[in-house]
């Protein structure tokens, strides 16, 4: 049985092997309520599929990505078409590269309908997002628990991601840990989560 470990407060999550810091109130309630209503309204969603056991399968979210100019993408085995910087995800992409002082050219949005919706087990380890990313993650609506897991020693590190909180994953935390959303009973209410990347161009 893997060790289980919550943490409730903002800060390092992660006790070794890369990065992972959680900082709560990112943004204030009032502009998470907006950027939660601009982007809910406002994205394409797409319901993408993924082929298990030789059948297609809707993917358990809906989903779009936004990148610079051509920049080509494949998650999961499914490649995207690009959609460019709309209001509001420009404003928040801004707001992230000048909290972290990186600057990223591609997102991946992700809408979690309810608690059935999830994402499964993975890291953000694709060779395009070169060797150790830094991933900044916004969650936007209903809080949902966020899991990480050691790849060796199958610990488990679980956190909740609260309305307009801002999680940076870096240094090696996608070659050491996976983390996934997994389903739950309890939450009845959407969640947007925004995950901006610096994509290289010569993977
Ligand atoms: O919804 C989340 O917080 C995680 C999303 C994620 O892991 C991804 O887009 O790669
Ligand atoms: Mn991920």
């Amino acid at each position: 049985m893997p060790n289980q470990q919550s943490i409730p407060f903002g800060g390092e999550l992660l006790p070794t092997d890369g990065s992972a810091v959680l900082i709560p109130g990112f943004l204030s309630e009032t502009e998470a309520d907006d950027f939660f209503a601009g982007l809910h309204s406002k994205t394409p969603w797409e319901e993408h599929s993924i082929k298990l056991f030789g059948k297609q399968i809707p993917e358990p979210r809906l989903s779009t990505w936004h990148a610079d100019a051509d920049l080509p993408y494949t998650y999961s085995g499914v490649p995207r078409t690009p959609h460019p910087w709309i209001e509001p995800l420009a404003s928040l992409r801004a707001a992230c590269e000048t909290h972290t002082g990186h600057s990223f050219n591609g997102a991946l949005l992700n809408l979690y309908r309810t608690g059935q919706d999830t994402m499964g087990w993975h890291s953000d380890d694709e060779a395009i997002n070169g060797p150790n990313p830094v991933i900044a993650s916004v969650s936007l609506g209903a809080e949902r628990r966020f899991d990480f897991r050691h790849k060796q020693t199958r610990e488990i590190i679980s956190v909740a991601l609260p309305h307009g909180s801002l999680l940076v994953m870096s240094g090696t935390c996608q070659t050491y840990w996976l983390h996934r959303i997994a389903k739950t009973t309890r939450v009845l209410q959407p969640r947007i989560n925004v995950t901006f990347r610096h994509l290289i161009t010569n993977a």
